[in-house]
């Protein structure tokens, strides 16, 4: 069993928002219903071999028909604000061109029952289900695919106005860039390092041309935002080599992001880093204008921690690499190949994934040292572990507990020292199709049965319950008994 590591009872202020986080693809189910067309991830995931277990979202958790007991559970939870994402081709089937009413009513149905349970709607408008259509034209190594994106969240825009609390533009363009286009062990399962690239720059340039088009339907004053994974790496060593290769990592998970999106240029170095790879001949005059927009929140998700040092990394065979992310024959890591990944001390989580809550500390401090007037919220964090409902009906998930009463400490701890931290929507609500694991990884503070759909709340959930109702960090031990 996992054991904290930090202290309870650290307060949080009155105005702290308190969520909880999910994704279209990841619960949904419906496939084929009212409309909704395919997405890279129906064509992903049914692709043999794609998915652990073969598993697919057509089911899910069956939250397309659930929403009105799904929001009771929320309710009951007492969140503040509810993190989910909408289906593009459930909204625009082909990516552009006509809209598909149902998909808009659908979401629009969902607003209405969060802000009458008292729950604020936030919306990222991209979590990685981009319509097949899109990619059968080039997907994100388009240009027009950004423009597609604008057009599509001009459209939700409208449709859901000034009752979205928070807009988010995309979630974890790395994700969606490097694991979809540069390892492939994500949709679309390309495998062409240039093409991730191409993927960013256009990843970024419809975050710039999206947020421009919300603001433009709803106001200036329209809060918008983008959330990011950003990579806390550290080097093995104080070595030259290793700090450089630690220092490309940083470049392609994080400063390509960062750079065009928050201060207005991409890092000179990677351009070097990956000159054999592209000419960056995509990024056309003016783009780094519209990509760099005023952003009023930026969204942290966080996880758990690398460590690199000069070497070959392994090829991959589709197993949980070092870095946290499936192997796979060609690296997500463009122009960093001599940085290997390099296991690290437990504790684990059920992805293979390090606990390391020090590590949001200091990803927040040094965010806020870089950008001290941005707003932070932390828009995932969260385990898998192999939950089971045992005979007393409950879900014991102590190391959940465990994990989520540690890093929460930690965010206190960077609120203490003056980062601007506004909220905390713990992943997941519930548990989902975990991407290429399927449903084997159970990410949810309320568990589900996958034949039944019956939700049950985990000790995890019942903590956080208390967490939210007194605003104080509960001790872990009191979760089996709340
Ligand atoms: O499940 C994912 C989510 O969709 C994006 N962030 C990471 C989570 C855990 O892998």
């Amino acid at each position: 069993m996992i054991s904290t590591t930090r202290p309870s009872g650290r307060p949080f202020p009155s105005d702290f928002l308190w969520g909880s986080a999910t994704a279209s693809y990841q619960i949904e189910g419906a496939a084929h219903e009212d409309g909704r067309a395919p997405s890279i991830w129906d064509t992903f995931s049914h692709t043999p071999g794609k998915v652990l277990n073969g598993d697919t979202g057509d089911v899910a958790i069956d939250h397309y028909h659930r929403v009105p007991q799904d929001v009771a559970i929320m309710q009951d939870l007492g969140l503040q604000a509810y993190r989910f994402s909408v289906a593009w081709s459930r909204v625009l089937p082909a990516g552009t061109g006509a809209v598909n009413q149902a998909g808009l009513d659908f979401y629009s149905d969902l607003v209405d029952r969060l802000i009458a349970a008292g729950i604020k709607p936030v919306v990222t408008l991209y979590h990685w289900d981009l319509p097949q259509t899109l990619e059968d034209a080039g997907g994100w190594t388009e240009r027009a695919t950004a423009y597609a994106f604008a057009e599509y969240a001009r459209v939700v825009a409208r449709a859901l106005g000034d009752r979205v609390h928070l807009w988010t533009t995309l979630n974890e363009p790395w994700c969606s860039a490097f694991l979809g286009y540069g390892s492939g062990v994500h949709a679309p399962g390309v495998t062409e390092p240039g093409a991730a690239l191409a993927a960013v720059h256009h990843l970024n340039l419809a975050h710039g041309l999206g947020a421009a088009a919300i603001r433009d339907e709803l106001g200036a004053d329209t809060p918008v935002s983008i959330t990011l994974n950003l990579h806390v790496t550290r080097a093995a060593s104080p070595a030259p080599a290793d700090v450089e290769a630690k220092r490309r990592i940083d470049t392609i998970a994080n400063e390509v992001f960062l750079g065009p999106l928050l201060e207005g240029a991409y890092p000179q170095q990677v351009f070097a880093d990956t000159a054999a790879i592209s000419d960056w001949s995509f990024v056309q005059d003016g783009d780094l204008e519209l990509i760099h927009v005023p952003v009023d929140l930026l969204g942290v998700n966080y996880y758990s921690t690398g460590r690199v040092q000069h070497g070959t990394p392994p090829v991959g065979d589709g197993t949980p690499g070092p870095d946290g992310h499936r192997s796979s024959a060609v690296s997500a890591w463009v122009g960093a190949d001599h940085a290997e990944f390099l296991p690290q001390p437990g504790p684990h989580t059920a992805m293979g994934w390090n606990i390391e809550p020090q590590g949001l500390v200091d990803l927040l401090l040094e965010l806020h040292e870089r950008y001290p007037t941005l707003p932070l919220a932390i828009t995932e964090n969260g385990a898998a572990f192999y939950d089971t409902v045992t005979d007393d009906g409950r879900v014991h998930d102590a190391d959940r507990v465990a994990y989520l009463h540690d890093h929460l400490d930690a965010v206190g701890e960077a609120m203490d020292k003056g980062v601007d931290v506004r909220g905390y929507f713990v992943w997941s609500l519930f548990d989902n199709f975990e991407w290429a694991y399927g449903y084997d990884r159970r990410f949810g503070v309320v568990h589900v049965d996958y034949d039944t759909q019956v939700r049950t709340l985990k000790d995890s959930a019942r903590w956080y319950r208390e967490l939210i109702r007194t605003g104080v960090i509960p001790a872990p031990e009191s979760a089996a008994t709340l």
